[in-house]
């Protein structure tokens, strides 16, 4: 295995997940939106990296531009399904609607048809990997994740039921479900670009790196033929599944 795609590279986990695989020496094809931050990671990870634009969520598109990946850079080997996004933090019955409608879009829709176009190959060959960028946020609720967070549920249960599909094949598939982490672009996107909320979400608190997460994806592409790991949740020290909440009521 020595082809990986990477979905969601132009920043945060992505970005260090390519830098990662491409110094463990793979040949890593780059995908995200922003041409500008591929080219320029292009330019620093060298001739074994392929940046390619592509927006996961315009289906129409996207098997005509991997017929067209270069003969090098194909088959590919590992998928991992990086892009992702969360937008605003309003209870279900204030948030905007257009935000759930591009969450879905992108954390379902866009990750199962590029899974579903790629597997086939994968099957042909016995060989593959699938790796899928989960949350905690899937399996712990909390105030404001409403389609976020149900849409890592999904992506965990698909996971899950992708493992049995290939059951008796040589290919894995994890979901890596992470807690809070810092140094990306997640939570300015989540406010719509207001830095200063964004910045508060990290504030006095230890959160998990992208390199952290490169670095796991880095081991598991590295465990031995017999194994899969099915699952992987990953949280900073500072962070845990603290119990369940009680509203009081008012006097
Ligand atoms: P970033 O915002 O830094 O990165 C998200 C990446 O997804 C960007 O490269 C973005 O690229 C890409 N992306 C978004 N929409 C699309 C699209 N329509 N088509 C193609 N690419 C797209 O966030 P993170 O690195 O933090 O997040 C990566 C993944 O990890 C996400 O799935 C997120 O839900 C998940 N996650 C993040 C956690 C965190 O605390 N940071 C914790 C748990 C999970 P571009 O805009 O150029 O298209
Ligand atoms: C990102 C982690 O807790 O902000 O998936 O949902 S969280």
């Amino acid at each position: 295995m020595n082809i990986a795609l990477v979905t969601g590279a132009s920043s945060g986990f992505g970005t260090a997940i390519c830098r990662k695989l491409i110094a463990d020496g793979y040949k890593v094809i780059g995908a995200a939106r922003r041409e500008d931050k591929l080219q320029s990671l292009a330019k620093e990870l060298g001739d074994n990296f392929l940046p390619l634009q592509l927006d996961i969520t315009k289906n129409d598109a996207i098997e005509t531009i991997l017929l067209q990946l270069p003969k090098n850079f194909q088959p590919i080997d590992i998928l991992i399904n990086n892009a992702g996004l969360a937008l605003g933090l309003d209870p279900a019955y204030e948030a905007n609607y257009a935000d759930w409608e591009v969450m879905i879009n992108t954390n379902i829709t866009g990750l199962v048809h590029l899974t579903r176009l790629i597997l086939p190959s994968m099957v042909e060959r016995n060989s593959g990997y699938v790796i899928n960028i989960g949350s905690t946020a899937g399996t712990y609720p909390y105030k404001g994740s409403n389609v976020y967070g149900a849409s890592k549920a999904f992506v965990k249960q698909f996971s899950a039921n992708l493992r049995t599909d290939l059951l008796g094949k040589q290919i894995k598939v994890t979901n890596i479900e992470p807690g809070l982490c810092g140094g990306t672009e997640f939570s300015t996107v989540r406010f719509h670009g207001d830095d200063k909320k964004a910045a508060a979400v990290y504030q006095d608190s230890v959160f998990i790196t992208p390199e952290d997460i490169a670095n796991t994806i880095s081991w598991l592409v590295n465990t031995p033929p017999h194994l899969n790991i099915n699952s992987l949740e990953i949280m900073p020290i500072s962070q845990a599944p603290a119990g369940l909440t009680v509203v009081k009521e008012p006097k």
